[in-house]
This record gives structure tokens, sequence and C-alpha cells, in this order.
């Protein structure tokens, strides 16, 4: 599968780890711990050195409750930080929502615009086409502000998959060719515990589509809940639910801890191939 990121054209081979670097004060896993460039830049690296193919700079947080944090003081947190690894060589994605900090940070290195709104922004869609970007268009159901009050579906997979077929439409319409695109069903994000079970279960058929899907379970509510375990003891649950979602056809898995994940994805990536390898041909269900 080949995603386009500006100059790079990513041949997907096998599943890629997508390292979170929050330069946040309020993340809901590690707020605070990478806020300053000093210490957000040795991690980055760290996560590199751990074998992340990809990374992914936020400088707003999107958790459950939150607010919008302005261009200019996300700016301020991200471009230190940006600036520093950008040099490094690696392919670099930006967490926003905005496209004032999209274009800036694209103008300054970074190759993805991570956005969680699906181009929310009016102005995103110009911004990501004139930089010949990589786009992850993720789904959520309203805003981080309210998402998490009553979230309803009646079939949460289809209509996560139709709605961003939808955005993909958007995207193109608006010059961004679908080559650079992937999808995120966005866990977490306007879903209830059962919808983000019921939408990992059924990841295949956002697969289907034929563009890569990130996914980020990384240390979740979701987790939390069914184990009642705090966030900083949510790493066996984590690596379970990113190697169910790479058997079933994710190619992007986006993680705090990525060398625990880089392992546990590999094993769920040599067990996809071989089932679709052992399979006799009139088992494979037509797509
Ligand atoms: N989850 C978070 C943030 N950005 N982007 C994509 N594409 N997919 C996700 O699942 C996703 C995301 C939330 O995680 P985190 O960045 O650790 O927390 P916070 O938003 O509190 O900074």
């Amino acid at each position: 599968m080949l995603w386009r990121c500006r100059d790079r054209a990513l041949e997907i081979e096998r599943p890629l780890v997508m390292g979170i670097v929050n330069i946040t004060p309020d993340s809901f896993s590690d707020g605070g711990r990478y806020a300053d460039p000093a210490a957000a830049i040795p991690h980055a690296r760290r996560l590199l050195a751990e074998g992340a193919d990809l990374l992914d700079l936020g400088a707003e947080s999107t958790r459950p409750g939150s607010d919008p944090v302005p261009a200019v003081e996300q700016l301020r947190r991200l471009m230190p930080v940006l600036e520093a690894l950008a040099g490094d060589d690696a392919i670099l994605s930006v967490d926003t929502a905005n496209a004032e900090v999209a274009d800036r940070a694209l103008a300054a290195g970074a190759r993805i615009v991570n956005d969680v709104t699906a181009l929310g922004d009016p102005a995103m869609p110009e911004v990501v086409a004139r930089h010949g970007a990589g786009l992850v268009l993720m789904h959520m159901r309203g805003d981080p502000k309210t998402m998490q009050l009553d979230p309803r579906y009646e079939d949460v997979a289809r209509e996560v998959r139709r709605e961003l077929l939808d955005r993909l439409r958007e995207a193109v319409a608006a010059g961004i060719p679908a080559d650079r695109i992937a999808f995120d069903p966005g866990v977490g994000f306007g879903k209830a515990m059962t919808h983000n079970y019921a939408m990992l279960a059924r990841l295949d058929e956002l697969a289907a589509i034929g563009r890569p899907v990130v996914v980020g379970v990384s240390r979740k509510s979701f987790i939390g809940r069914t184990l009642d375990l705090p966030v900083d003891q949510r790493l066996e649950g984590s690596l379970a639910a990113a190697s169910i979602a790479v058997f079933q056809g994710a190619l992007v898995i986006r993680t705090h801890d990525v060398m625990p994940t880089v392992r546990a994805v590999r094993i769920a990536h040599e067990l996809r191939n071989t089932r679709r390898d052992s399979t006799p041909a009139h088992l494979i269900k037509s797509e």
C-alpha cells in the first residue's frame, strides 16, 4: 500500500509504528512530561531509536472535555521541537486541527497532518494540498468538549466508514489526491466503550476501502475501564488492542510505548500474512 507524504512515498509492507510526542501540559496520559523542548526532543529521539517509523507531534490535548488551544500557543509549544527534529530525517506528523499550525509545521519540514477533526477547519484542505502533505482523516462525533456525553450509533462500523468516505471525497474534491490520505476510526472520540470494541472488531471493513488505516488505542480509557487500571498500567491492554487492529488490517499504530508495540505488532503482522497465505483461494471472502 502506497501512502504519499510530500517527497516520501511510503510503501507500507508491514505495519508502521507512530510514536506520540505530546508537547502539552495536559495530555491524558503524559501531560506535562514533555511540555518543555528540553524533555520533548530527547524523548522523540528515544522513540526513533526504539523503532518508531513516524513521530506524531501534538501541542494540543484532545482528551474528553478539553478546549481548543489557540494557534499561537500551539506554535509556541511545537516549533522548537519540530525544528530540532526536522534535521534528523525522521518522518514527522503534526497532530493539529488548525490550518495555520499545519501550514507552519509543514513549512518547517513535517510531512503529515494528523487531523482529528477530518478537515473541520475550512482552510485545512488548501494547506494540505499546497504542501502535498500526507493527511490522516480521523473520525470523531462532535468535539472533544462534549463528544463523550452521549455518543449514539445504530451501526458504528458502518457509520464511521461512511462518514470517513464522505471526508475522503471532500478532500479529493479540494485537490488532495487519495494516495495521500489515511483513515483513522478515532477510538475514544465520540464513542462509548461498546462502540470502541465494535469498531475494532470490524476494523477490516475500514481497511477494505484500500487506504492505510491508522489506529490509536494507546493507554485509552476503554482499556482502563475494562481492566480497572490507571493510565500508567495499560500497556498490556494497549498491546492486545494494537495487535488485533493489525491482524484486521491496520497499517499504522499510534502509540506512547514504541518498543513493545513494534514487537507485538510484528507478531500480529506475521499471523495476518500466514492467514492470507494459508487460506485456500475458494475460502477467501470477496470484498
Ligand atoms: N488520539 C489522541 C490524539 N490524537 N490522532 C489520531 N489520528 N488517532 C488517535 O486515536 C488520536 C489522535 C489522544 O491521545 P493523546 O495524544 O495521547 O492524548 P491527548 O489528546 O490528551 O494529548
